[in-house]
């Protein structure tokens, strides 16, 4: 059986050409011109990309004392909607502090409701011997990065000393160290400060929350991790002084990757000051909104190769559950959504107006990704032999995103209102049509798969390589094999 998308013009992280492309069974056979097939998947007029990859999700997870309600079945399908086939989400362990109990537990709730397919980072969020010990579980059982929260002071937090401990150990690993960039002893001094002051709706979140947080953070975490000898990956950049940080790190030569969110794109932090509480609530998440001119700042790091991913830290609660924070802004529930609107706003704001080339989309939007998460090409590319995780990407379908007609669970959606001018015709995960525009299919639940994520070359070969070159050179920044160039 070989399924040929034809007619449409195929973009790649580095071109676009007019070709069809042959499937059979889960991956790509063929890509080229006049194919033949059993059955055909219209793309006249439309683009053939990669399926996004969103390497930022909380589904389902236990935060602020409550759950969020995104599930991995309206996350999985509303990603598949906005033509997402994969997304990457953050398991944080529970009250045993175990890393392998935490990975089962996710694969427990995940695997019988997923839609297309999965991966998560593991969160580290404390230190100890049995942490240093299944951290090495956790790559054998294919998670090879690990989240520090420098915020959430007295529940997620890490210190510096254990950030030193543990980034070192991803070194020895072959994995991928990530940091949530903010102080988190200042951010909790600052949130005291301003409700002891009677500060207690949403722009008190916003106030206690300020950009130079985030850069301190980030220039310290970068510290650590040319201490430990790691690359980094700073999740959710939302500000200048984070990317000023990445900037730097990068022009001295580290492996320092940044993650603006598409939120943080297109939305500001005037939305903390609405006149309606829910509004104002709904769009609290940390870090915050920034101003336009920080928003300027991010859309040129994706211009200029500085920033290198778009996801949306999608974490969804519901207005009941923002609520809780009613009379103490510290209290709701920190996170919003965006993993089916990603790719459409992005397109709109981004490709629409001339800010990124198509190419420029599709590699912030899944091949850069796949390539630091080290699934590349078997995600993130149009390529013979690669998982048929497809998007047939309509560039003249105009739309209003609305909570009414969104696939998520939440009763909102930060994006109301926002017109979009892409939309995804079909989307396909590993050959099978997961979406349609226009009919109402859905897709089996549990018919996703995680995705087992292999270390990079370990530290030590790396590192010995670099002594067999006896020039003497620095040898801390580049200790595992990340591909070069993104
Ligand atoms: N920020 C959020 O807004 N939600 C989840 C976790 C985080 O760091
Ligand atoms: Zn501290
Ligand atoms: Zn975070
Ligand atoms: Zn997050």
């Amino acid at each position: 059986m070989t399924t040929v998308i034809k007619g449409g013009t195929v973009v790649t992280a580095d071109r676009q050409w007019k070709a069809d492309v042959a499937i059979e069974g889960e991956t790509i056979a063929a890509i080229g011109e006049d194919l033949a097939g059993d059955s055909y998947i219209d793309a006249e007029g439309a683009y053939v990309i990669p399926g996004g990859i969103d390497p930022h999700t909380h589904l389902e997870m236990p935060f602020m004392g409550t759950t969020a309600a995104e599930s991995f079945e309206s996350g999985t399908f509303a990603a598949a909607a906005g033509g997402t086939t994969m997304l990457v989400d953050f398991c944080l362990p529970g009250a045993d502090g175990s890393i392998r109990n935490a990975i089962h537990d996710w694969h427990r709730k995940s695997a019988p409701q997923i839609c297309t397919d999965i991966g998560y980072h593991m969160a580290i969020t404390g230190w100890n011997e049995s942490i240093f010990d299944e951290m090495k579980d956790a790559v054998e059982m294919g998670v090879n990065s690990f989240k520090h929260f420098m915020a959430y002071k007295g529940a997620l937090m890490v210190e510096d000393d254990e950030m030193f401990a543990s980034f070192s150990r991803c070194r020895e690993l072959g994995a991928l160290p990530m940091v949530h960039a903010e102080n988190g002893d200042l951010v909790a001094a600052l949130q005291e400060k301003y409700f002891a002051a009677g500060m207690t709706g949403p722009e008190g979140h916003a106030h206690s929350r300020p950009p130079e947080l985030e850069g301190e953070a980030a220039n310290r975490a970068i510290t650590i991790a040319d201490a430990a000898g790691t690359p980094l990956y700073i999740v959710h950049v939302s500000c200048e002084q984070a990317h000023e940080a990445i900037r730097r790190a990068r022009q001295k030569g580290m492996r320092v990757y940044g993650e603006p969110l598409i939120q943080f794109l297109t939305l500001d932090e005037t939305e903390y000051f609405h006149p309606d509480w829910d509004h104002a609530a709904r769009r609290v998440m940390s870090p915050p909104f920034r101003d336009k001119a920080h928003q300027a700042s991010l859309w040129a790091g994706l211009q200029a190769g500085s920033l290198q991913v778009v996801a949306t830290d999608h974490c969804a609660f519901t207005t009941a559950q923002k609520r809780r924070g009613r009379d103490d802004f510290r209290l709701i529930p920190n996170g919003s959504n965006g993993l089916e609107e990603r790719l459409a706003v992005l397109w709109t704001e981004g490709v629409e107006t001339g800010r990124l080339t198509p190419e420029e989309f599709v590699a912030v939007t899944s091949t850069n990704i796949a390539r630091i998460l080290n699934i590349y090409p078997r995600k993130g590319a149009i390529a013979v032999g690669a998982d048929a995780d497809i998007v047939v990407w309509d560039p003249k379908i105009s739309r209003t995103i609305r909570a009414a007609s969104h696939h998520s669970v939440l009763d909102y959606n930060v994006f109301e209102g926002v017109e979009v001018t892409a939309q995804a015709r079909f989307t396909l995960s590993r050959g099978e049509v997961v979406w349609a525009w226009g009919q109402n299919s859905r897709p089996q639940p549990g018919r996703g798969r995680f995705v087992s994520r292999p270390p990079f070359p370990s530290a030590a070969q790396a590192l010995s390589r670099w002594k067999a070159l006896s020039a003497p050179r620095a040898i801390r920044r580049d200790p595992l094999n990340i591909p070069a160039g993104i």
